[in-house]
């Protein structure tokens, strides 16, 4: 029989996350989905009935119960293949002088110590999975380029980016693959989030261009992860195409 190709999504109750379940679904994969807002979760479980699914009301800033979701995860979800290293988020889009210290303390929690969290969790049995198991890490744009308003997210983000490099150093030889994926511009719940609620600053971001859409990112997800075991893909960078760098900001007299 078939071994079933197992995915353990953080974020899966909305965006990226939401999307990419619905995706590896399709394909046939068995699903645990993560996330603090239980109701989507009963939700998206209850739309992919194609495929087993467990869920776990999770938030990955809480270290314990990250652990214990690992280690009760039923037997028919533990060996897992795949750790989408979703969830997260941007606060306060002012300037650093602007922003309030425990929106950076959220971001660092939650960008940098709950991708932590879970990773440290999951690391044993994606090993034991060995060859062709991957831990996808989202990271964004953000952790590359500057730009203004940008600060511990960005910070956050380059954390991923450089994490990801390091466990692939560590992991040589357990055939565990480890990507960074870096989007730009994308249409989800990102922006409401960032701004606190603000539909209208959300709406005005995307409204007028053509940015990503979470199933765009989706699609990316799935094919890092399903590429032939001996293709590490190392950092995707990924923007529309109405998307670009601008000009150096240079202060006058
Ligand atoms: P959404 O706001 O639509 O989704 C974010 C997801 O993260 C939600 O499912 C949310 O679930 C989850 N999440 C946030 N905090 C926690 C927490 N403490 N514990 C568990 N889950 C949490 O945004 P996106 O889908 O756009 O974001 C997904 C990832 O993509 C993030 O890491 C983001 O930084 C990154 N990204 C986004 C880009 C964009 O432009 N949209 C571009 C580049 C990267 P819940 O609230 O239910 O816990
Ligand atoms: C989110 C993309 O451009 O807002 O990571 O930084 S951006």
């Amino acid at each position: 029989m078939m071994k079933n190709n197992i995915a353990f999504i953080t974020g899966a109750t909305s965006g990226f996350g939401r999307a990419a379940a619905r995706r590896f679904a399709q394909d046939g994969w068995s699903l645990v989905l993560s996330g603090r807002r239980m109701e989507r979760l009963i939700e998206l479980k209850e739309e992919l009935t194609d495929v087993p699914v467990h869920i776990i009301q999770l938030d990955v800033r809480d270290e314990e119960a990250v652990q214990q979701a690992v280690a009760e995860l039923p037997a028919e979800f533990a060996q897992v293949k795949l750790l989408l290293n979703n969830a997260g988020l941007a606060l306060a889009p002012q300037g650093a002088p602007q922003v309030e210290l425990k929106d950076w303390h959220t971001m660092i929690d939650t960008n940098i110590k709950g991708l932590v969290n879970v990773t440290h969790a999951l690391l044993p049995r994606l090993i034991e999975t060995g060859a062709g198991a991957t831990i996808l890490n989202v990271g964004s744009i953000a952790g590359q380029w500057p730009y203004p308003g940008s600060h511990v997210y960005g910070a956050s983000k380059a954390f991923v980016k450089q994490f990801s490099y390091n466990l692939r150093c560590d992991l040589q030889g357990t055939g565990v693959r480890v990507t960074d994926l870096a989007p730009g511009i994308a249409e989800t719940e990102f922006t409401l989030v960032r701004t606190k609620g603000d539909q209208q600053a959300s709406d005005n971001l995307y409204n007028g261009t053509t940015p990503l859409s979470a199933e765009d990112i989706a699609e990316q997800m799935f094919y890092i992860a399903t590429l032939p075991d001996h293709i590490n893909i190392n950092r995707v960078e990924v923007m529309p195409t109405r998307q670009a760098w601008s000009a150096f900001a240079i202060d006058r007299d």
